[in-house]
């Protein structure tokens, strides 16, 4: 067991004990706790995991902000999810971008509706909404501190609407104060969203997948959002060995195919963190298993599909896949791993992706020194853990200071992290990588692994890296970059 003590810590102790370096015995760190008042947390609010990273990937439905502006527009459009114009193909309108980043929507509450309740208005903004787009397939409505706080019944409100349109409408009920971190909003959207579609089901049979409608290759890919179209690349490896992926939770889906869920033969989850909660419940209430897997890197994709194939029997389809995809892209990984190999990655995520990707950078040479996440739970520090080598400082919800910190002491040669943090990195002369949504995605299966050695070569070598004085001592540019 390996304790840091940070620098920048010496005057808040108690975030010691959110910070280890891998070795011999496992560590799991204090994490998925309140932030220390003065710790400036990078966090998100659980609104924000409801709204932003599950609700907003749907693509036919309005996502109702249930709050003063601030919470709608602040939130709107940070998160690259995109999804199919398809589902906004009318006859009279063609929407060729993803609804939820092109619209925000919002019951604007004002001061005298929070004193008097903001129900009434909710439900206009929710009529008026619904005759704005008619093309919308259903309606979430998120709830936020102010709607949370003065107790908005948005239950009875979310009924009425859909009685008098006839539209499907649902409450994601996640406050942004409810909980630590957006990985609250995770679970509430899972927890809320089961048990409506539970209620739905039994309110409108005709909307379940008919008995002569199954196969059984039924799938559905649950904790996958689409980031920069990774279903381009992921939903054909499923579909070439056969299955029919009838639903996605909820990457670029359209609420009717959600609202089948229960009707499948198998979940795939890959985002572990944001969604195993609704597989289990699926699997607890509907008797649908789950198998985990990461679609990141080869060996972890080549492991996903195999499973997926056992468990249904294809098991030589699967080889087929594997072997086909393996030979076209080995050339490229190979011109990649040559040019990557020895280089130290710090990787800053939500969490998962950090044990996502730990294999994926092996891969192609690399180590990671540093795996910073920022809302993650014993469990994924118990991957991270299985997966990391000795010697990789891990730090839970981690502030400026420490990433700063992080990034002197461990000088890595690339930075993988989120829009703020970018800054921090560049300044320190450290070349960033988009890790959230990416540079220029997919990133996900094989086609994906070769873009995403691309980003982090192009990171490495940009030629503008020889003008800093780098934390490396000036970037070491070769003729790689020309
Ligand atoms: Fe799951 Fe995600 Fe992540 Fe996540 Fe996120 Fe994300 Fe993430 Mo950014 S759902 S937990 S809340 S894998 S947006 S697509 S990259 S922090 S590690």
């Amino acid at each position: 067991m390996s304790l840091v003590r940070m620098k920048c810590n010496e005057c808040i102790p108690e975030r010691d004990k959110h910070m280890y370096v891998t070795g011999e015995e496992p560590v799991i760190p204090s994490c998925n706790i309140a932030t220390l008042p003065g710790d400036m947390t990078e966090r998100g609010c659980a609104f924000a995991g409801a709204r932003g990273v599950i609700g907003g990937p749907i693509t036919d439905i309005i996502a109702m902000v249930h709050s003063p502006v601030g919470c709608a527009w602040y939130t709107w459009g940070t998160r690259r999810h995109l999804s199919d114009q398809y589902a906004w193909a009318t006859k009279d309108r063609l929407t060729n971008v993803a609804f939820n980043r092109r619209f925000c929507v919002t019951s604007d509450m004002q001061e005298k509706d929070v004193v008097f309740g903001g129900m009434k208005k909710l439900e206009r903004a929710c009529l008026e909404a619904i005759r704005l787009f008619p093309e919308a397939k259903g309606l979430i409505i998120f709830t936020t501190c102010t709607t949370g706080l003065i107790g908005d019944d948005v239950q009875a409100v979310a009924r009425k609407v859909e009685k008098e349109t006839g539209i499907l409408v649902f409450a994601a009920q996640s406050p942004g104060c409810s909980g630590v971190s957006q990985s609250k909003g995770h679970h509430d959207f899972n927890t809320q969203f089961y048990r409506q579609v539970t209620e739905l089901r039994e309110r409108r049979p005709e909307l379940k997948m008919r008995e002569e409608e199954k196969t059984p290759y039924d799938v559905c890919l649950v904790g996958e959002y689409n980031m920069d179209w990774d279903l381009k690349v992921t939903r054909p490896l499923f579909e070439q060995l056969g299955l029919r992926i009838v639903s996605v939770f909820s990457g670029n889906e359209r609420i009717e195919n959600l609202v089948k869920m229960p009707d499948v033969k198998l979940n795939i989850v890959h985002c572990q963190r944001s969604a195993e909660y609704i597989a289990e419940m699926e699997k607890e209430g509907n008797g649908v298993p789950f198998i985990r897997c990461s679609l990141y890197g080869i060996h972890q994709t080549s492991k996903a599909l195999r499973e997926a194939a056992r468990f249904f029997g294809l098991e030589e389809r699967a080889e087929q896949i594997i072997t086909g995809e393996m030979a076209r892209i080995e050339k490229s990984i190979a011109f990649y791993r040559e040019k990557l190999q020895g280089k130290k990655v710090a990787i800053y995520v939500g969490g998962p992706r950090v044990w996502h990707w730990i294999k994926l950078m092996e891969e192609l040479g690399m180590t990671v020194v540093a795996g910073l996440c920022t809302f993650a739970h014993a469990d994924d520090y118990e991957k991270i853990n299985a997966k990391a080598g000795k010697g990789m400082l891990v730090i839970d919800a981690p502030n400026e200071f420490e990433i700063e910190e992080m990034l002197l002491d461990t000088k890595p040669d690339l930075f993988l992290c989120g829009m703020k943090e970018k800054h921090l990195g560049r300044k320190l002369g450290v070349p960033t990588v988009n890790s959230h949504s990416y540079e220029k995605g997919p990133y996900a299966g094989f086609a994906g692994m070769v873009n995403f050695a691309r980003d982090l070569y192009q990171g490495i070598y940009a030629p503008v890296w020889k003008f800093q004085w780098g934390l490396n001592g000036g970037g070491e540019t070769t003729d790689a970059a020309e």
